[in-house]
């Protein structure tokens, strides 16, 4: 009995409506990632790592070409467009993988839908003025997640009453927000940002009890790919994390998260195929 992925001929759509898991390969197209050569390469790079994570078992490439780390500077509307829409037009005239674009910024989400993306990828939950109504448009999945604070400063001094209850409250009602906008309810992902203004306590606690948000009738995506929560745990550089961020995958497949955005592939599709063999006892 070996099990394959088999979702990486479907769309996005197909994607949420089927129990299956879903990897998300992150393709940042920031200039500090593939940054040899010049444009031609940088593209060219770009689109042949995301035909790597295709065959590695990703189901759809997440471009982004706005740094969300904490303290990065904000990226101007034209320069983001020029970074990733050539990206994401080469990516679709080579194959039918599924594209996300992860963005905040409405002008970016039309100019990569109009290139071939096929879900928007949003840190603010479509917060951003117009970001919504431009979803509801182009009749676009979205993927909402939870933040508090801005990425700038978002991990000074994070606090919550209770996390979990309100990362659900304020996700329950971006979706409401959504669905009332004319975005359909089952073209709608909720994640619950992991590292996104919370300790590694509250990370812990909505790992913990992520059954609470996917209880809920939407499918949940995680991402904890190299991300600090892990780097505390383990004492690792970012480099040393993939193990850990396998574990955590695992750890949310089982609570009922299916949507999985990771840098490394190969690695968490082995993970998740031995989750899926559950499936066949
Ligand atoms: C520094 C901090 C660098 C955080 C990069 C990051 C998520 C996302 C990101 C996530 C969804 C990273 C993050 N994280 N989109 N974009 N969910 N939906 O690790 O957890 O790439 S950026």
């Amino acid at each position: 009995m070996s099990v394959t992925i088999t979702s990486n001929s479907l769309t996005v759509s197909q994607l949420i409506a089927a129990d299956v898991p879903v990897i998300m390969g992150i393709l940042n197209v920031t200039p500090d990632s593939f940054s040899d050569g010049g444009e031609f390469d940088r593209i060219d790079a770009a689109v042949a790592r995301a035909l790597e994570m295709q065959s590695q078992g990703a189901s759809i490439i997440d471009v982004g070409g706005e740094s969300t780390r904490p303290g990065a500077q904000p990226v101007d509307v034209n320069q983001e467009i020029a970074r990733v829409v050539p990206v994401i037009e080469t990516i679709r005239r080579q194959s039918d993988i599924q594209i996300s674009i992860d963005t905040s910024k409405p002008e970016v989400m039309k100019a990569a839908v109009m290139a071939g993306a096929n879900l928007v990828n949003d840190v603010n939950a479509l917060c951003a003025e117009g970001a919504v109504t431009c979803c509801a448009e182009l009749s676009v999945p979205v993927c909402l997640m939870h933040m508090q604070g801005e990425p700038r400063t978002m991990q000074k001094n994070p606090e919550y009453s209770d996390v979990v209850n309100e990362v659900r409250e304020f996700l329950l009602e971006r979706a409401r927000f959504c669905i009332e906008a004319g975005i359909a309810a089952d073209q709608i992902l909720l994640d619950p940002g992991f590292g996104f203004g919370k300790t590694l306590k509250h990370n812990l606690q909505l790992l913990s009890r992520l059954d609470e948000l996917c209880a809920l009738d939407f499918r949940v995506l995680v991402g904890f790919s190299r991300k600090s929560m892990l780097g505390a745990i383990l004492d690792r550089a970012v480099d040393q994390r993939v193990i850990g961020g396998v574990a955590a995958a695992v750890i949310a497949y089982s609570k009922g998260a299916r949507w999985f955005r990771v840098h490394d592939v190969a690695e968490t599709s082995d993970a998740l195929k031995v989750c899926m063999a559950l499936n066949q006892v």
